[in-house]
């Protein structure tokens, strides 16, 4: 058994365009295996040491962190997702379990002119996405793939997920949401990669 059956699924609409092909964004090969791919060292992270926390600050009323422990224990939710990386690979049908992003910022009441967060990870990685596409049903902090445990290579102990856009939005190791008035690029979006990164529109590279 791969999910528990008290957990609910949530199916990421772009598995929903049709058949293999229908899914598979332009310019995209499809791959059975997962590619591991990120800028540096895989970090040594102890989610249980008392320094780890995911922190949620900035336009926010109620700043505040969680422990993993406390992330582990919240509501969590089955995503089946395809992921599409920039580098033109594309893996189908994989379930993510983790916290939907909409209650982790929900709980920190963001203020009116919050309209987008910057992700911030280990080892000072970010990536900007837009507030309302983070908070999208089918996004989550993610800490297990097919029912298992995310791989360190992968992001654990927890990754960001936002199935819609280019995995590279979806920040690996992550330890920080910020919630800002303005966009601002990321690591990869300072280094060329598109502010946006929608898979279907090609926003590859530039702004
Ligand atoms: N912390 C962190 N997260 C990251 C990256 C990174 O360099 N550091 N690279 C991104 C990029 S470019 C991609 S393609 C995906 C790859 O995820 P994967 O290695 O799980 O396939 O992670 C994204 N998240
Ligand atoms: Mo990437």
């Amino acid at each position: 058994m791969m999910s528990d059956t008290s957990r609910p699924t949530v199916v990421s609409p772009d598995t929903l365009r049709g058949d293999k092909l229908a899914r598979t964004p332009p310019g995209q090969q499809l791959t059975a295996k997962w590619p591991v791919l990120h800028y540096g060292s895989v970090p040594k992270v102890d989610p249980y040491s008392p320094n780890w926390s995911l922190r949620i600050f900035g336009l926010v009323e109620n700043e505040y962190e969680l422990t993993y422990d406390e992330i582990r224990k919240m509501p969590a939710v089955d995503v089946v997702c395809d992921m599409h990386c920039v580098t033109h690979w594309s893996r189908l049908n994989n379930t993510f379990t983790g916290v939907p992003t909409k209650a982790i910022i929900e709980r920190a009441k963001p203020k009116a002119n919050a309209r987008f967060v910057m992700c911030h990870s280990e080892a000072g990685f970010t990536t900007n996405v837009p507030l309302d596409e983070f908070i999208a049903d089918d996004c989550i902090l993610a800490y297990q793939w097919e029912g298992k445990d995310i791989e360190p290579d992968h992001g654990w102990p927890l990754r960001g997920l936002v199935p819609q856009l280019y995995l590279w939005k979806s920040a690996k190791w992550i330890r920080g949401i910020e919630l800002r008035a303005t966009d601002a690029p990321g690591f990869w979006e300072q280094n060329g990669y598109h502010m946006h990164g929608d898979p279907w529109a090609e926003e590859r590279f530039g702004w």
